[in-house]
């Protein structure tokens, strides 16, 4: 098949499923066009079928908001129009879907009939979408996607409490390609963080509020009172430079490493003990599966669609948004025993294969052969 992937290019969740689901396709033998405005940062190597087609979009005096949305419709219809593409799956519905919806009927005109599936990822349901600002166009454009997914049954529910759709929407779960985690830690870099064998806990995110950063602090401080241990703060984003200065405050601050934005996920989280999530809300949790699938066990809240994949008292624990005391005393049960340990670490892993590419993958092969046909 040949696939037109649009996603945005960037560290987010969304864009590194839609990246990792079009290199799978294309190791499976599928033609995949990826139509974003930069490189997508999992696009790392060559790959003979994968393509990649950057969206321009020119500035003029009179635009002091360039019209990306047009833009990127007229690079679908572009890609669609010169490489025999069979359908368009489009990943985060603002604006990709209304694009999408764009670029089909630009294309019916010319006889061409091009199936768009949109894949809700979280946000575009649960924060920006359902504001009024972007609601009518992404209740608009879901209907008019052939098919819609989203990646927890908890997003499914979402996307029907906050907009009137009659549509269905098909669960896909997200997926982790285990064997690219599950691997040995690097030694060297593992004392280089903890000389005095200390453990390591590791965030990631995009820092933004839903996030919930300070409460991974928080959470660690009390960590660190009972079992020594040094904090990796992996990502970027808005809420960083407040929490810089925060954690420089504390007698513990040289504990605390923020690394900003890394592409090697799969050499770092080997080394964790621990990943701490307490986000306000996760529709699935890309980053506590990666870690997972890493063998490390998670500490998390139980909101949205983080319990379809953490078991709680197996891989990891979950508790109520904001209770750091219960995040910390059920870090210090998994880390103060090894045997303990050592049987969550494991858990983590084989809850993590049930996730594993080689299950997921082929629901998005039956799908697309599905609207094609
Ligand atoms: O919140 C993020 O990390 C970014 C966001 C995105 O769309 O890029 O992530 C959402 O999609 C991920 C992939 O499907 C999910 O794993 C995240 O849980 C989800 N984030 C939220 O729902 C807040």
């Amino acid at each position: 098949m040949n696939i037109a992937i649009v996603c945005y290019p960037t560290f987010g969740g969304s864009g590194v499923l839609a990246t990792e689901l079009g290199k799978a396709l294309a190791d499976k033998g599928h033609n995949v066009h990826f139509i974003t405005y930069q490189q997508p940062v999992r696009l790392n190597g060559f790959f003979a079928n994968i393509y990649y087609h950057e969206v321009r979009v020119p500035t003029y005096p009179l635009f002091d908001f360039p019209p990306y949305e047009t833009a990127l419709a007229s690079a679908m219809v572009d890609v669609v129009q010169n490489h025999d593409i069979d359908l368009l799956h489009v990943h985060y519905a603002i604006p990709h879907a209304s694009s999408a919806y764009l670029a089909k009927k630009i294309l019916e005109k010319q006889n061409k009939n091009i199936p768009v599936i949109t894949t809700l990822h979280g946000t575009d349901i649960t924060l920006v979408g359902k504001d009024k600002t972007y609601s009518p166009v992404v209740t608009f454009s879901m209907e008019e996607s052939d098919v819609l997914t989203a990646v927890s049954e908890n997003l499914k529910s979402e996307t029907y409490k906050n907009f009137e759709i009659s549509k269905e929407v098909e669960v896909i779960h997200n997926f982790v390609d285990v064997a690219r985690f599950h691997k040995k830690p690097i030694e060297a870099f593992k004392s280089l963080i903890a000389p005095k064998g200390e453990k390591i806990i590791v965030h990631a995110s995009n820092f933004r509020p839903v996030k919930r950063v300070d409460d991974v602090i928080k959470t660690y401080l009390l960590i660190n009172e009972k079992i020594p241990s040094k904090l990796l703060l992996i990502g970027d984003g808005p809420e960083r430079p407040v929490l810089e200065s925060y954690s420089r405050k504390l007698a513990c601050h040289n504990d605390i490493r923020f690394l900003g934005k890394q592409e090697q996920m799969e050499d770092i989280l080997p080394i964790a003990d621990l990943f701490l999530l307490p986000s306000e809300y996760e529709s699935f949790g890309l980053a506590a599966l990666e870690a997972m699938a890493a063998e490390v066990p998670v500490i998390s809240t139980n909101a949205g669609g983080l319990p379809e994949i953490i078991i709680d008292g197996y891989c990891g624990y979950m508790s109520n948004i904001g209770d750091t005391q219960n995040m910390a005393e059920n870090a210090l049960k998994i880390l103060s025993d090894d045997t303990i340990h050592h049987s969550f670490k494991l858990n983590a892993l084989h809850q993590a294969e049930k996730f594993d590419i080689h299950n997921i993958i082929p629901k998005y092969e039956a799908l697309y052969k599905r609207v094609i046909s």
